[in-house]
């Protein structure tokens, strides 16, 4: 048992810290009300080697652990979670699903590009009638001899309108259910896929979730990822790491709000003295760093885990379960803590309450990941 973090580590994690503090903090109020997609600052994200942390050098990634992903996810998530939730997105849904599964072909083509932020991702599982019940999916792909031809409607996707590249599940084979599933690399561009409506969001409004519609979209049969009727186990596997990134990013909002009621309750002043000198605000602080501590362990044990190759399903779930109700609570009372301040845009913690709620839902709900975690207690 070893705590201590590598030199690494703590490099990785003071340039995720300086980049969100210098080039997030500012504007990301406006960003927030405006729904502003953060562009520039994830094209400096990709320049500084965020979008790909984990992917190969040999794909142009930083070849990095999760450990140091998780570290660095938490930083950005303090200040802007419109931008972690692409960062989330690009490094363990797209990037990884694809150095994980893809062919040398698909990843020349795709991946030594997402890895740079050169060009940006999305992954495209939930439809109108499919979130948690994931096998549901309506979307079809049929087989059309050197072709799949894709029909149907995807929600909420991350990335929406701004990716270049989409990894879409789709029914090919809807008798064999979840074993008749496929996922394919779709391009932005292909004749008959459709950009629909944003979504105007009550949290990470910055972020770019759109629907999207696929009319007879032509998809070469090089671009399916994996064996036929591989696509749900590619859809599981792919988000089992990926909730490692949203646990991370709930850890983040939590971690942002707590800072920032530790430095008011150190300014403001009630009854004569600084509010931290109250016993009430010292024991919500108390509970917030005690919660925030058993929150970043549990990620840093799923990234462990991860790293070493072991089964990472459980621990990310337990993780993005604990730590996504860390960051309700959390961020309810920094709200709390700054009192009619909180209520307003200007101090952030208003934001980042918003933006906690998206983290006990998306990449799995609670429920689900309870339903992960039992399965696995009872196996
Ligand atoms: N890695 C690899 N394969 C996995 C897996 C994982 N983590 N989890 C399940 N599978 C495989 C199973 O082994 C099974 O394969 P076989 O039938 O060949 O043995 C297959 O997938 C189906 O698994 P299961 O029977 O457990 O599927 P269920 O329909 O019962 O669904 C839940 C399980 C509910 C856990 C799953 O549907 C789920 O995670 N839903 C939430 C999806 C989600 O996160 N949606 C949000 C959208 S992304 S923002």
């Amino acid at each position: 048992m070893n705590f201590q973090l590598t030199e690494e580590h703590l490099a990785v994690q003071a340039a995720a810290r300086e980049f969100a503090q210098t080039e997030l903090l500012p504007g990301v109020i406006e960003r927030d009300e405006h729904q502003k997609f953060p562009a520039e600052q994830i094209k400096k994200m990709g320049e500084l080697g965020f979008l790909g942390m984990m992917v190969d050098p040999k794909y142009n990634g930083g070849g990095m652990d999760t450990i140091s992903y998780v570290l660095a996810m938490e930083e950005i998530s303090k200040v802007d979670a419109s931008a972690s939730v692409v960062m989330s997105v690009n490094n363990s849904l797209v990037c990884w699903g694809l150095e994980k599964y893809g062919t040398e072909e698909q990843k020349q083509k795709y991946l030594t590009r997402l890895a740079t932020g050169e060009i940006i991702g999305a992954f495209c599982l939930s439809e109108p009638e499919a979130g948690s019940d994931a096998t549901s999916q309506r979307t079809t792909a049929e087989d059309k001899g050197d072709y799949y031809l894709l029909n149907g409607t995807k929600n909420w996707i991350t990335n929406g309108s701004t990716a270049s590249v989409y990894l879409v599940i789709a029914q090919t084979d809807p008798e064999k259910k979840h074993r008749g599933i496929n996922a394919f690399i779709v391009e932005r561009g292909m004749e008959g896929f459709q950009v629909g409506l944003k979504e105007n969001k009550l949290g990470i409004r910055g972020s770019d979730t759109h629907s999207l519609m696929f009319t007879d979209v032509k998809v070469p049969k090089e671009n399916r990822i994996g064996e036929d009727g591989f696509g749900f186990k590619f859809a599981m596997s792919t988000l089992a790491g990926g909730r490692i990134g949203i646990a991370a990013q709930a850890l983040g909002i939590a971690s942002g709000a707590y800072e920032l009621a530790v430095k008011y309750s150190k300014e403001r002043k009630a009854f004569g003295v600084e509010i931290a000198k109250h016993q009430a605000i010292q024991f919500k602080l108390a509970d917030m760093a005690t919660n925030i501590e058993a929150a970043r362990l549990l990620c840093l044990k799923a990234a462990f885990h991860k790293d070493t190759h072991q089964d990472y399903g459980m621990s990310g779930a337990m993780a993005k379960l604990f730590a996504s109700k860390v960051a309700m609570e959390t961020t309810v009372e920094a709200v709390q803590v700054h009192g009619g301040y909180g209520f307003v845009k200007e101090y952030h913690v208003e934001r980042l309450m918003r933006d906690a709620k998206i983290t006990q839902i998306y990449e799995g709900t609670s429920e689900i990941q309870k339903i992960v975690i039992s399965r696995e207690l009872l196996k």
